[in-house]
């Protein structure tokens, strides 16, 4: 059992945390200084390849499953399930060099000075990574730890088709990362994740951390509008049934929506392909994506609704027929109240100012949520910019997260029972 004195005065080392999060943000180097490490890509093989490196050189035991998934452990006093951080390092195309990675790299960060500071923690620790968090290249998102947590069938996942038209097992014996481990994976005590806010929430209200209380509901619908080629300048438009209109216009619906619904719905259309994509022909056929959220699941619904109201009007309106699959959905989930608090107090007993709010992106911490108590620490978000190179966190913000994970992780280990909030006398 560690000194309750000695835990708390332990702190990383917060230039040994930018080297990692700088030479991982080497593998898929964009050249704007982002990074495009899209799920199961030769950069994600470097990527993984590059953290695995560093996990076995801190002395941990690291196992792939048959997913992809790498769960380091670092053996703790006593046998028993691990306390449990991690995030992902896949990213999308346009990807800063924090999102996902800053929750790995710390949970190394954690290892090594507890390496250093020659401490054994009483239950052992793992750092993990989980594969496709992303989503962008196969959906769904947070793929990896879905599967982790028996959420999604190994084999459904496995046959994932990529929008560039892989086969997720294909892809994922091709970069060498279809381990041996089996899924479901064994649950831990307890799961931890660091990972920047992503929004302007905490930088607006001039707060240093968030104590996450839960992840937002997520909608993703692929829509398929099948109409008729035609020439551009021949055709009247009484004779079109154009799959590009059908397409434009249900994007301006998505944000008229969000405008109407208010509150915590957000829309986005991210994707659109036109074929045959060309300036003087009508499009016969748009493939497109619709991503919409809520924290509210009945509200999420409603939203749902409504796109597909849209989507029956504008293909009788248009007169082109309109089919949808869905890619993604999820409710919203609440993280186990007890790891919120522990993640609060400990901010604050690190004197930083922190304030509970809900994440807008999905996290492996909300399949995680499925099996164990689990919860989140967000960092500031710059002018909250993700998904972009221009992604930024002050390196001192970093360092006060990966702290507070550090302490909020010996909390559990060090604990019998999850930690509860003292009731003020
Ligand atoms: O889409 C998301 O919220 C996450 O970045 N996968
Ligand atoms: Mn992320
Ligand atoms: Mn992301």
């Amino acid at each position: 059992m560690l000194e309750e004195s000695v835990r708390r005065a332990i702190r990383v080392d917060k230039d040994r945390l930018m080297r990692r999060l700088d030479a991982l943000a080497e593998c898929g180097a964009r050249d704007d200084g982002g990074c495009n490490r899209l799920a199961f890509t030769d950069a994600d093989k470097q990527g993984r390849d590059r953290v695995i490196g560093w996990m076995r050189e801190l002395g941990l035991t690291v196992e792939i499953d048959a997913i992809g998934n790498a769960v380091a452990i670092r053996a703790g006093a006593t046998d028993g399930p691990p306390v449990m951080c991690g995030s992902h390092i896949d990213t999308v195309r346009t990807g800063g060099r924090y999102d996902g990675n800053l929750g790995v790299l710390a949970g190394l960060e954690v290892v090594e000075t507890l390496n250093d500071a020659g401490l054994t923690t009483r239950r052992p620790l793992a750092v993990a990574f989980f594969s496709n968090e992303e989503g962008a290249r196969a959906a769904p998102d947070m793929m990896g730890s879905l599967v982790y947590v028996g959420g999604l069938a190994l084999t459904q996942a496995l046959d994932a088709v990529a929008i560039d038209g892989a086969r997720v097992g294909d892809e994922l014996e091709r970069i060498g990362y279809r381990g041996e481990a089996s899924v479901p994976g064994p649950v831990p005590h307890a799961f931890v994740e660091l990972h920047i806010e992503q929004g302007p929430i905490l930088e607006a209200e001039g707060i240093q951390l968030g104590a996450v209380t839960g992840v937002q509901g997520i909608s993703w619908t692929e829509v398929t509008v099948s109409g008729q080629a035609n020439h551009a300048g021949t055709t009247p438009m009484s004779y079109r049934h154009d799959a590009g209109y059908a397409a434009a216009e249900t994007t301006s619906f998505v944000r008229r929506l969000t405008r109407e619904m208010g509150g915590a719905q957000v829309g986005t259309v991210g994707a659109i392909n036109l074929d045959p994509n060309l300036v003087n022909v009508v499009a016969r056929k748009a493939v497109f994506t619709v991503d919409l959220r809520n924290t509210d699941e009945a509200l999420l619904k409603k939203a749902e609704a409504r796109l597909h109201e849209h989507l029956d009007a504008i293909a009788e309106a248009e007169g082109v027929t309109i089919s949808t699959r869905t890619l993604a959905r999820f409710e919203p989930v609440s993280f186990d109240r007890r790891i919120i608090e522990l993640v609060a107090d400990t901010a604050r007993s690190l004197g930083r100012t922190v304030k509970e709010l809900p994440a807008g992106a999905g996290h492996d911490a909300q399949m995680l949520a499925r099996v164990c108590p689990s919860g989140m620490v967000f960092t500031p978000s710059a002018k909250g910019i993700s998904h972009n190179p221009r992604e930024h966190t002050d390196p001192e913000d970093l360092e006060a997260g990966a702290n507070t994970l550090l302490q909020v992780l010996l909390a559990l280990t060090e604990s019998d029972e999850i930690p509860t909030r003292q009731a003020s006398p």
